[in-house]
């Protein structure tokens, strides 16, 4: 098998610089699997995927909540959203956070997913993240399609029905009981 390889220049190294050698072309080879398999897996939104999205109504808009889970290797942030329907409605990346006390929402420029990793854009019942709907949804819809943009410019859509906060209270459940 070793003649195969055995061109003039080959045969006169020594077995530890052949050693060497096929080490380092593994090596070599390896990364640019590695380099290209990441470089798919950030341009491709296949790595991040939306579970469990539902919205709610707000007093100007309402806030679309969602689990995103990133399967990928490399951290992927979510640099924006849109509402693709119902048009005429605006999205922005939202962050709840809870100072003295009191619950303040301020906008944020990106959502990072770590790698293998997962963010719960649960508002406060998650890691305080949501998309706030700047507009208002017509009544009669109930469900909304969002777009997620993503770092590398891939996007993510997703559906998120509405859930209706009454019928999830700790006191409605408490009826039925
Ligand atoms: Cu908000």
């Amino acid at each position: 098998m070793a003649a195969l390889f055995c061109g003039d220049k080959l045969c006169r190294m020594t077995g530890l610089q052949r050693v060497w050698l096929v080490a380092v072309s593994g090596v070599i080879v390896a990364a640019v699997v590695v380099g290209v398999f990441l470089m798919f897996s950030t341009q491709s939104g296949e790595g991040v995927e939306v579970h469990g999205a539902f919205f709610r109504r707000g007093v100007t808009g309402g806030g679309v909540f969602f689990i995103a889970h990133n399967h990928g290797l490399v951290e992927a942030c979510i640099v924006g959203a849109e509402v693709l329907e119902p048009a005429g409605i605006r999205a922005e990346l939202h962050r709840t956070i809870i100072e003295n006390g009191v619950a303040r929402m301020q906008t944020v420029e990106k959502i990072c997913i770590p790698p293998r990793g997962e963010v719960r854009a649960l508002g406060v019942e998650g890691d305080g993240h949501h998309i706030m709907l700047i507009g208002e949804v017509p009544k009669g819809i109930q469900a909304i399609k969002i777009r997620l943009i993503l770092g590398g410019g891939a996007t993510v859509d997703f559906e998120a029905k509405e859930q209706h906060l009454e019928t999830m209270t700790e006191d409605h459940h408490a009826e039925h009981d």
